[in-house]
């Protein structure tokens, strides 16, 4: 028989981020226990995305709890997944929660999935995995040693990501080793080599220097040299992308470029540094140019992030034309916990990757661990070094050391 369970009390505070910008976190109560998750922000962020606060922030996102949400938690059965998250629109009214804030509504629903899996004694992982159906996995770390675009100051690259990752790791610890071995060997690199360049860093702790692009790939590729791993990019190609004059701005380097151009240079980054992974290479609408790029590297993960926002219809879109074989997962980007598992269930009908993401404003929240443990991730991109990273991956190993005999790692072949 079902056993069921009430959430007693509930709270929303507000608290800071990584970049010290206001975010939220909730704390929910049951008779025996309690689960706080804290929402993360990102900068970059999909048109399509769930507006992550109200109009006045998170002050008015914890008004908006005591007043409208609070009473409505209060008995409900946190082991009701799908029922809470309908309760968060049917509060919020909207279809981007842009009345309440996706990220108010998302830490409700990752709390009431903490609750519920300590409540019900399993693993959270594994809770994630019962709720979705995908048989969980050990993810890859995918982190980014080197940042530009809107994650860096002026002069950096214009790119917002350079990716590495382990690709055939022995064990989960040599897998975050490998990460943090190539950023350590960057920064000396960085530092021997830019001219009046002291080490400064990105959003998500990877180094911010003054150079461009292709130089900046040159680096992490040396940095990588003779350690298996594969290198990708986050183009997060919509905050280059100018509708007026349908060109790609470079700003910090002074260059435009057309749709042709752009596919043209992501083409030759791709084959000259043999990127194995590119996210976000275009623009959010264009998800033709997306396709032909699926079709001229066959075995390219091109990763669909401000593309499909973790949105199931966006994922489907993108499945049907065929413009990704990869897509990023962010429980924020769509403000609960059901709409996240769907996106996830939906990528893996069609046989796509999925990566689960922190946001470049983070905490040291590691919900996001289990996450990608349970929806099947191959990677989890949580970033290299910083306190609210390395969460991550320290829950990543605790898992492991725990469960290991029920997660393969997969290996991921390098180009
Ligand atoms: C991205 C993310 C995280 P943000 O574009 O993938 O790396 O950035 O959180 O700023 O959207
Ligand atoms: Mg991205």
């Amino acid at each position: 028989m079902n056993q069921s369970f009430e959430i007693t009390d509930a709270d929303a505070s507000l608290i800071f981020d990584s970049r010290g910008s206001e975010t939220i976190e909730v704390e929910l109560w049951s008779e025996k226990t309690s689960a706080r998750v804290a929402a993360p922000s990102g900068k970059s962020r999909g048109s399509n995305e769930a507006v992550p606060f109200p109009p006045r922030g998170v002050v008015e996102a914890v008004e908006l709890f005591e007043r409208e949400l609070k009473r409505r938690l209060v008995g409900f059965d946190p082991v009701d997944q799908r029922g809470l998250d309908m309760v968060l629109k049917e509060v919020d009214g909207t279809s981007n929660f842009s009345r309440i804030g996706g990220n108010l509504s998302y830490a409700v629903s990752a709390a009431a999935a903490l609750l519920a899996a300590k409540l019900t004694d399993t693993p959270l992982w594994k809770y994630i995995s019962n709720l979705s159906g995908i048989k969980p996995s050990f993810p890859l770390p995918l982190g980014n040693v080197l940042g530009g675009g809107a994650h860096a100051a002026e002069g950096a690259p214009d790119i917002q990501e350079f990716l590495v990752f382990p690709a055939k790791p022995s064990t989960a610890e040599d897998a975050f080793r490998t990460n943090i071995e190539v950023h350590r060997r960057l920064g000396r690199v960085l530092i021997q080599s830019v001219g009046g360049y002291g080490g400064g860093k990105s959003d998500e702790g990877g180094y911010a220097p003054p150079i461009e692009d292709k130089t900046a790939l040159k680096y992490v590729a040396e940095a990588a040299r003779g350690l298996d791993v594969g290198l990708g990019l986050d183009v997060a190609a919509s905050t280059l992308y100018n509708p007026q004059t349908k060109t790609y701005v470079y700003r910090n380097r002074g260059v435009q470029r057309t749709t042709r151009e752009q596919f043209n240079f992501i083409q030759e980054l791709v084959e000259s540094y043999k990127l194995s992974y590119v996210e976000d290479p275009f623009e959010e609408t264009d998800f033709e140019s997306y396709s032909e790029l699926c079709r001229a590297f066959p075995s390219l993960l091109v990763c669909g992030d401000d593309l499909v926002v973790t949105r199931k219809e966006l994922v489907r879109k993108a499945a049907e034309r065929r413009s990704v074989r990869a897509v990023i997962l962010k429980p924020n980007q769509v403000g609960c916990i059901t709409d996240t598992v769907e996106a996830a269930v939906e990528a893996e009908r069609h046989g796509i990757v999925r990566v689960v993401s922190h946001r470049s404003g983070e905490t040291c929240d590691a919900f996001l661990s289990h996450l990608a443990v349970g929806l099947g991730g191959r990677f989890i991109k949580a970033g290299v070094v910083g306190g609210e990273r390395v969460a991550k991956a320290n829950e990543i190993l605790r898992i492991w050391r725990k469960h290991r005999s029920e997660l393969a790692i997969k290996e991921v072949a390098s180009a």
